[in-house]
């Protein structure tokens, strides 16, 4: 039997919601269930809104988002096990993008563990693999203590989700909060980890000394203060600084023909960016033998890691830092450099595209060439006062975060899986309210959150989603025609379905577009409809962009 708020007394869910809202956050992405009703009713007082989704991994996408845009961890609230089950699998998306973020899932009463409770489970187990720590509460008066401790874990060092399970009867019980807990800002604020003056100095001279070096960032340097970071560090240092957040790695089509310039580096600072398969493990031929190596990480097994990876006498200089604050650091002891020569022969193989494409057409006049989408798309990004590009899915995907650029970019990112795009689009617009949002996906990519489209409806929540349909899971088509030849391409087809139809039944605003030239007036009706909106697009099954200079951009005909 529920208990209910009595008097002055709390019952555990109360401390929780309470420290939460201590701690500034405003927001809970949730999916309902018995296990954290309490929670619910809790949020009412403590001032915490919920936007409530139709997919516990949703829900996980959307505090991931929420993570990476606000640089605070999102929250998502989900129920014990199947909807943990259900949330877990999104967790493993937000740590390869090291975005903060805290689960909360509902969990069986502490009373009844090992007696076969309702939907007992081993919730901590299973999300420890994909998590910076995971643990359960066992003390009503402690949420307010798991709760900071959750939201510090999760900023700390290299960011990334961390899990809290909920018994029921921990969340049921009355109790006084624990005296001397910590509130505020201040609490659940991480610990900095200063990068000395002596080891900034020492950078430094080894960044002076090399004839070619580049900084390489990893994801948590995409967007806000840490994009703020790079565009400082180059600007003061002279020093070309590359963020690398897609499995693609070198050859992320978005870094234009970046893999040329790499290959001539004669010493890379790799902060937080971890030498792994994104940079071919450090080994020739993507870079150079000689090649030296700065690596500074959060993290001293990372540090450990890169060291047993590159091969001995590589690593010139080592430390743990958290790597915005190293990179602040940088700046502050620069001294003006001289001839920026290399910096601008590297900004130039980033920005490359093929001349060919901003003419591209597609062959047939019917469906379109994914340039001609990314194009109109730009048009509309450039314009927009605060836009972001969402961008996931398979060669559309690549296409599009080839072809589109945004001050603001969300990608699905290293973990290289697909689906999070929607929910992605709707914690943007819940952070900025005033963005313009566009998300960019294939057809396949869409039917992983279609249903969002509801939530985004109930909750006001406008953005513009707009699908590559080549009625296929094309990636993993074009690996079957490379692979095993065309007369054994099978099982990956989809039907080219008119998901804008599915949409507008949401509530949505859709657009089905087959040719070029009706692409930016049905955009154009998209955001003046200020309801989410899904255009869905008519494409050319093309394999994804690999740009070169001087060679033809494959797909490109
Ligand atoms: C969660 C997850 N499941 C499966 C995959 C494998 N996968 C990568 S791309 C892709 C095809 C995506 O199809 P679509 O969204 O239509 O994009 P297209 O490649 O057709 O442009 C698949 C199945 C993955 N990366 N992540
Ligand atoms: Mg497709």
């Amino acid at each position: 039997m529920p208990t209910t708020k009595i008097g002055s007394q709390l019952r555990g869910a109360d401390v929780l919601a309470q420290a939460l809202a201590g701690a500034g956050v405003r927001h809970l992405f949730s999916l309902s269930g018995n296990q954290i009703m309490p929670v619910y009713d809790a949020a009412l007082d403590a001032g915490l809104a919920i936007t409530h989704v139709r997919h516990e991994g949703a829900a996980v996408h959307m505090a991931d988002a929420w993570g990476r845009l606000t640089g605070e961890p999102g929250v998502a609230l989900v129920t014990g096990g199947p909807g943990h089950a259900n949330a877990v699998g999104a967790l493993y998306t937000a740590l390869a993008a090291e975005s903060p973020l805290v689960l909360l899932s509902g969990h069986a009463p502490l009373s009844e563990l090992g007696r076969g409770a309702f939907q007992e489970m081993a919730q901590t187990e299973i999300a420890a693999p994909v998590t910076k720590a995971s643990w359960r509460a066992s003390d009503p008066a402690m949420l307010g203590r798991d709760m900071e401790r959750a939201l510090r874990v999760a900023r700390a060092g290299r960011p990334g989700p961390v899990h809290v399970s909920l018994p029921f009867d921990v969340l049921e019980a009355g109790t006084e909060p624990e005296s001397g807990t910590r509130t505020g800002q201040e609490a659940a604020s991480p610990d900095a980890q200063p990068l000395p003056d002596a080891t900034v100095d020492a950078v430094l001279a080894e960044l002076g000394r090399a004839r070619r070096p580049i900084v390489l960032a990893g994801p948590v340097m995409a967007n806000g203060r840490g994009r703020d970071a790079r565009e400082g560090l180059a600007a003061a240092t002279g020093v070309p600084v590359v963020c690398m957040e897609s499995p693609r790695g070198v050859n992320d089509p978005c870094l234009g023909a970046f893999a040329e310039v790499l290959r001539q580096a004669d010493l890379l600072l790799l902060l937080g960016k971890q030498p792994d398969f994104t940079l071919r493990f450090g080994a020739p031929p993507a870079i150079a033998a000689g090649c030296r190596f700065v690596v500074i990480d959060p993290d001293p097994p990372a540090l450990q890691r890169a060291a047993g990876t590159l091969d001995p006498g590589r690593v010139a200089l080592s430390a743990v830092a958290e790597p915005i604050a190293a990179a602040e650091a940088l700046i502050a002891r620069a001294r003006p450099s001289g001839g920026r020569e290399w910096q601008r022969e590297v900004e130039e193989a980033v920005k490359f595209r093929p001349p060919e494409w901003s003419t591209l057409r597609s062959a047939s006049g019917g469906p379109l060439h994914p340039v001609e989408v990314g194009r109109a798309v730009q048009q509309i990004l450039d314009r927009a006062r605060d836009p972001v590009l969402i961008s996931d899915g398979g060669e559309f995907g690549q296409w599009a975060q080839a072809c589109v650029t945004a001050p603001t970019r969300l990608i699905n990112g290293p973990a290289g899986s697909i689906g999070s795009a929607v929910p992605y689009a709707l914690a943007a617009r819940v952070a900025r309210p005033a963005a313009t949002v566009v998300a960019m996906l294939g057809d396949g990519t869409f039917g992983f959150h279609l249903a969002e489209f509801d939530t985004a409806v109930r909750a006001g929540l406008p953005f513009v989603a707009v699908i590559g349909n080549d009625a296929c899971w094309n990636a993993e088509h074009q690996i079957q025609l490379r692979t095993y030849g065309r007369e054994r391409a099978h099982g990956c087809e989809l039907l080219p379905a008119r998901y804008e139809q599915a949409a507008a039944a949401l509530g949505a605003h859709g657009e089905h577009v087959t040719r070029a030239a009706d692409l930016p007036a049905a955009l154009e009706r998209a955001l003046a409809s200020g309801r989410p909106a899904c255009v869905n697009v008519m494409i050319e099954r093309v394999p994804a962009p690999t740009v070169a200079r001087g060679a033809a951009a494959a797909g490109a005909h």
